[in-house]
């Protein structure tokens, strides 16, 4: 188990979803801690500043734009540090691992099971799963649970949208989520630093919730393997932990699925995992966050600024609880 210590939090000791885990093997007296160490303290642009070196993925052409609620004025984060300053932790758990590790994941041909309960379950290629729909592009901000947020013009569609066309039934009262298990192709999963595949969920009304995209590319391009090819979730009021990467399988169910960073430590990362200012992290405080390319910190938004659209799918809960 971690050690929580009531004290002041350093900023600079905010470092990662894996710092505890680190710790924990240090503890162990296992591997691990060096790569602990060799973590703490990346934040900024400053320090990642090359580029991946891949190619630059296919162009996807004459995406309009989707709805103004759904965009923002804020400078997009430059595609260099959006591409290479990532956490996927089936490819490593250092920033800059999944740029340089990535390439060997096949995101084509690649098929999605939407399973559970749904009038029509079944095993869907990619393009048929994406043909009836129009992709949209949407500017939104992204915060990681670890204090730092980028501003990203992602390529989707609704969520919503797809889950319709499978009929769900009157008991989905959830969607489970899962990512692609195959160490071959991931060789961070050779690792037994999660407990894979990596797992998310939503209630159904979050699901259903218009803001939540499913996303096939960013900046005008599909998606780099680093950031989830070929298809990833988008839940932008909730910490970035929740969106997905490299979805094989989208599940309705009754119960609440159980979820991979919520199993490795539900004190440190809840189910809901709202993004909340005046919920702190047991570990540090969200109050404020460091926006990728800047040198400032800047506060941290109730529901990451989307309170006006989803604030009314949590009236009523108790906000220590939405963590
Ligand atoms: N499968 C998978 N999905 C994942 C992760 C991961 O390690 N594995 N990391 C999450 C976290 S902690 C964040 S902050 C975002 C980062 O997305 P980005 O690298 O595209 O910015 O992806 C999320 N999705
Ligand atoms: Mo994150």
């Amino acid at each position: 188990m971690p050690i929580h210590r009531p004290r002041p939090i350093l900023s600079r000791e905010i470092t990662d979803e894996g710092l505890y885990l680190d710790r924990r093997r240090f503890l162990q007296g296992a591997a691990g801690a060096a790569a602990g160490l060799a973590l703490s303290g990346c934040f900024g642009a400053e320090e990642v500043s090359a580029s991946s070196g891949a190619p630059a993925p296919a162009q996807l052409v004459d995406v309009p734009r989707g709805p103004a609620e759904f965009q923002t004025d804020e400078s997009p984060t430059s595609y260099a540090d959006a591409t290479t300053y990532n956490n996927f932790y089936e490819f490593g758990t250092g920033k800059t691992d999944p740029a340089a590790r990535a390439g060997s994941l096949r995101p084509k041909p690649w098929s999605v099971a939407i399973e559970g309960e749904v009038g029509r379950p079944g095993s869907v290629p990619l393009e048929e799963l994406l043909r009836p729909h129009t992709l949209e592009e949407r500017v939104y901000r992204l915060r990681c649970v670890e204090a730092w947020s980028m501003v990203i013009p992602w390529i989707g569609i609704p969520l919503v949208d797809v889950l319709k066309r499978f009929e769900p039934t009157s008991k989905a009262k959830f969607v489970a989520f899962e990512t692609l298990v195959d160490p071959e192709q991931m060789p961070g999963q050779r690792r037994g630093i999660l407990d894979w595949p990596y797992r998310e969920g939503l209630r159904i009304d979050e699901a259903t919730h218009p803001l939540v995209l499913l996303a096939v590319g960013m900046y005008g391009r599909e998606l780099p393997n680093q950031n989830g090819a070929p298809l990833r979730l988008v839940v932008p009021w909730k910490y970035g932990f929740k969106s997905i990467k490299s979805i094989v399988k989208i599940r309705l169910q009754e119960s609440q699925p159980q979820t991979t960073w919520s199993q490795e430590n539900a004190r440190e990362y809840g189910f809901f995992a709202n993004v909340n200012p005046e919920v702190s992290h047991p570990r540090w405080s969200q109050a404020r966050e460091r926006r990728i390319g800047d040198l400032r910190k800047r506060p941290t938004l109730y529901l990451n600024g989307y309170a006006d659209e989803v604030g009314s799918l949590y009236r009523g809960m108790d906000p220590a609880r939405l963590f």
